[in-house]
């Protein structure tokens, strides 16, 4: 197959995509509409991306299935049915395998193969892509769709090395063996979304479980339930209505929208309010019950609140129920993660929570973790430490944009992009869920990004353009409206639990927020009106 884009110089490839997860299998599908010849260059051994690598225990969304999927191809909404509200990692593994086949994607992914770095060649106009197999490929377009959250960090606790028994990082987790964890005394260290998940599944199994918890979260019970063919076949025959939903909502999913805050009801209506929202529980606590949890602070209090009042309830121990209320961030502070079982398996006698915010982790040794004095002696640790989010992925790789410039430079002094697309100073270069882009349930805001970039190449084509780039003022606009959006949101008050949106959770990182707060249905909006005024703030380059 030809390459069939306008270009100075012959090239391998019309579109080079990294990454085959959800934003690569999507993006090469949209790209083939324009009968590009594409590749995907992929690390891992087949297709999946974060889920493919996030295999720990317990792994599972904390979006339901019916918004965690994709609506564009009528083959795959036809042809597969979810098997459970909230998949498990396999599951949505399975679907992506699915997606794949059944769009025949394989073809054209490289794998086991990593982009080491890629630089734009000013003279040709087009970009030159270095893998970790010694070769190098040339493209007019490069498309980063390697996820948010890709890039793993371990803690800087002394000794981290010399610990002889077995350790495992959630998003590193051995995939070609199983983790034999049955009687073993196992070591956790952080307790968001992935280390929240692995509590109540390894629970029943090991012989101890030391959790050391530094920052506790808010956890919002989910309930998981059996889709049967009924539910399957009523979310088939609404899809279209249902993305639509999802893309007029600010956290990009198909909910009801409240329409009175917290602060605005008796406290009698506001209990029963949260109640039914419980219930109903994961993101939908968060989003339905009122429309101010997230800007308002006395609101916010209430929620904060009732979850503090939900813990005790459910943990036994008094000291173990306190330790696990958070007092010193506000909910929405930290993304929630949603809880099967979560605080219910503290209730076990060898659940052990030991607190490493008063006395921090002093040294991880031969035999275990230090604490202060205190050693505890285990098997195995396990790191639920989170990544170096939004940003890390693209700049752990040499991306080299006009004059040599590195991306990671050009952030150095803060982010800017444009809608979180593309960046001034890298043409053809684009990103699906890149920074800036909004903080939302990402397989629908990855269909709207794969669908806006190929328009943009689309439009750069049809006029016959050597390359399309973001200009520098639209850049700076943008970052002002993403500090404008976060400023408005309790997320930018006070103090705050680490949170990787705020690239809070990474010594030396820049605190700003890596994400769009202003709702990703106003950002879906703005693209599209990008669209349709034939793309302002991209300049096409023609000679
Ligand atoms: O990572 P995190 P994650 N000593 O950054 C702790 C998505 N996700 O992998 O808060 C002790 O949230 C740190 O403590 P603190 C989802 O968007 C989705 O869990 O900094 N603890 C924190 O508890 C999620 O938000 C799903 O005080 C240390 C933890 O490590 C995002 O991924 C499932 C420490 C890191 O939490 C990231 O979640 C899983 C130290 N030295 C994840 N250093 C689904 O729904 C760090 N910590 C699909």
């Amino acid at each position: 197959m030809e390459t069939t884009t306008k270009t100075k110089i012959k090239v391998d490839y019309d579109s080079i995509i990294i990454g085959a997860g959800f934003s690569g299998l999507a993006m090469l599908h949209h790209l083939r509409k324009l009968n590009f010849k594409s590749l995907i260059i992929e690390a891992g051994s087949g297709v999946g991306g974060t889920w493919y690598w996030n295999t720990y225990p317990g792994a599972r969304t904390d979006s339901e299935f019916y918004y965690y999927s994709f609506s564009f191809s009528k083959e795959v909404r036809e042809e597969w049915s979810w098997k459970e509200r909230y998949p498990a990692q396999p599951e949505v593994l399975e679907y992506l395998k699915f997606v794949s086949k059944r769009l025949d994607l394989e073809k054209d992914i490289k794998f086991n193969t990593k982009v080491l770095g890629a630089n734009f060649d000013e003279v040709n106009e087009i970009w030159r892509v270095k893998l970790s197999d010694g070769s190098e490929l040339t493209t007019k377009y490069f498309i980063s769709c390697m996820g948010v959250l890709s890039a793993a960090i371990y803690p800087k606790i002394p000794g981290i090395d010399k610990f002889k028994g077995e350790s495992y990082h959630t998003s590193e987790w051995p995939r070609d063996r199983q983790v034999d964890l049955k009687g073993k005394r196992v070591g956790l260290i952080g307790l968001g979304a992935s280390g929240v998940q692995i509590v109540p599944v390894i629970a029943p199994i090991v012989k101890d479980l030391y959790v050391f918890q530094r920052t506790p979260n808010y956890v919002v019970a989910s309930t998981n339930l059996k889709v049967d063919d009924n539910w399957m076949k009523q979310v088939r025959e609404n899809y279209d209505a249902l993305h639509r939903q999802a893309e007029k909502h600010g956290f990009a999913v198909p909910f009801y929208k409240p329409t009175v805050g917290a602060k605005d009801v008796s406290p009698q209506e506001r209990e029963e309010i949260f109640e039914k929202g419980w219930l109903e529980g994961g993101f939908h606590f968060m989003l339905e019950c009122f429309n101010d949890l997230a800007t308002n602070e006395e609101s916010n209090q209430y929620a904060s609140d009732f979850i503090r009042k939900k813990i005790r309830e459910t943990v036994k121990d008094p000291v173990k129920a306190e330790l696990l209320c958070p007092k010193d961030y506000p909910f929405n502070g930290k993304r929630p993660p949603g809880g099967h079982g979560y605080y219910e398996a503290y209730n076990n006698d060898h659940v052990h929570l030991i607190d490493v915010k008063s006395t921090p982790i002093s040294e991880i040794t031969e035999k275990g973790i230090k604490v202060g004095n205190q050693e505890y002696e285990l098997d195995v640790i396990i790191y639920a430490t989170g990544f170096d989010a939004m940003t890390g992925q693209l700049t752990r790789i040499d991306i080299k944009g006009r004059k040599g410039e590195l991306l990671r430079d050009h952030w150095s002094d803060g982010l800017k992009t444009n809608l979180g697309l593309s960046v001034n100073g890298f043409p053809n270069f684009f990103m699906v869920l890149g920074p800036q882009t909004p903080y939302a349930n990402l397989p629908i805001a990855i269909q709207k990004g794969v669908s806006w970039i190929q328009n943009a190449i689309k439009h750069a084509e049809s006029n016959n353009a050597y390359a399309i780039e973001s200009e520098r003022s639209a850049d700076l606009e943008w970052a002002k409206e993403v500090y404008r959006a976060g400023s408005s949101t309790i997320m930018s008050k006070g103090e705050l639990g680490n949170a990787w949106f705020l690239g809070a959770n990474l010594d030396g990182k820049n605190r700003e927020f890596n994400v769009y707060m202003g709702g990703a249905d106003v950002y879906f909006d703005k693209c599209d009106r990008v669209e349709e005024d034939k793309y302002p703030g991209w300049e096409l380059i023609k000679n």
